[in-house]
């Protein structure tokens, strides 16, 4: 554990942590055990064996049954959990949407109060690299994946103004151990600073729903998270470092490739599959 608010802050008894099997789940999984005293895992893959403090309880989001009884005894979730790439709208719509249906659904009947919602920045993919966007602006997703996000921020404000359940959305921008490419230098978010994002989230007073782009402290950015200050979050890594790397690898930008010029870059224009 790093040097993030969960050192400080609140903790839950039992906090619920979807996609757990995932690249993202696979790193916070150990993190936020810091923070709970019952770490429930959940996922449709395989979560491997119990650690002290873990309750693994596997489950498909498409299962209403299973996804209301994964909320019994909870207090907060991290839901990182379904299709994290574009894919066809019939592949993303049952984990995406109706999944994240019940996780709400879930969360009233049983009354967890918090989730910390895995979006992404494909929510605004189709606004331009020459640009920055605030969090409040009106979305342009770059396809039927962004759409899905989209869709989860707007299900989050619902039960939020209906049912008083809190939810930050993370327009997670590419978390991956090192940026990949030039597009990256931007959007990289390391995971060190996904878990000090994540902790905010999880542990600030009041957040309502707010809308929060998540990124390192690179030098280069897109976005403009001065509205979601209240979280609290202070990335603390930066791209710059890989930057020469990244820039010998690839040493030519086409601004007529469509991912070069849209911050979404190459999901602007992949399918149709
Ligand atoms: P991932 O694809 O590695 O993990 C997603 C997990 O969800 C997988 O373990 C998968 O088995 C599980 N899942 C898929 N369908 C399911 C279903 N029907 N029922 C239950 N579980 C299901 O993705 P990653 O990279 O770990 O991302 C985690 C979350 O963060 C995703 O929601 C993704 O959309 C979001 N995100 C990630 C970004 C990144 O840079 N890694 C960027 C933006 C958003
Ligand atoms: C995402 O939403 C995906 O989940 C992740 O795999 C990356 O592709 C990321 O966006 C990105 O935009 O780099």
């Amino acid at each position: 554990m790093t040097d993030t608010a969960a050192t400080t802050t609140l903790r839950f008894s039992r906090l619920l942590l979807t996609g757990a099997a995932g690249g993202l789940g696979r790193q916070l999984r150990p993190r936020l055990k810091a923070c709970c005293d019952v770490l429930r895992v959940s996922d449709i893959a395989e979560l491997g064996k119990a650690a002290p403090g873990e309750e693994l309880q596997p489950c498909a989001l498409e299962d209403k049954a299973a996804v209301l009884s994964l909320l019994e005894g909870v207090q907060a979730v991290v839901h990182l959990g379904g299709v994290s790439t574009e894919r066809p709208f019939e592949e993303i719509m049952g984990p995406n949407i109706q999944g994240l249906f019940h996780l709400y659904e879930g969360a009233r009947l049983h009354g967890a109060r918090r989730i910390v919602f895995a979006s992404s920045n494909h929510v605004t993919g189709f606004r331009r690299q020459d640009e920055t966007v605030l969090p409040r602006e009106p979305v342009r997703p770059d396809g039927y994946y962004g759409l899905s996000k989209a869709f989860g921020e707007n299900l989050a404000q619902f039960y939020f103004d209906r049912w008083g359940i809190e939810t930050v959305s993370l327009r997670i921008g590419s978390s991956f151990p090192e940026p990949k490419d030039r597009r990256m230098l931007a959007t990289w978010l390391s995971y060190d600073d996904l878990e000090r994002l994540v902790v905010s989230a999880l542990t600030a007073p009041a957040v309502g729903h707010t809308v929060v782009y998540g990124m390192s402290d690179n030098r280069l950015t897109w976005w403009d998270n001065t509205s979601a200050r209240h979280v609290g979050y202070r990335p603390q890594d930066s791209s710059e470092p890989f930057r020469a790397a990244v820039e010998a690898r690839q040493q030519h930008i086409d601004l007529a490739d469509p991912a070069a010029l849209y911050q979404g870059g190459g999901f602007v224009k992949m399918g149709p599959f």
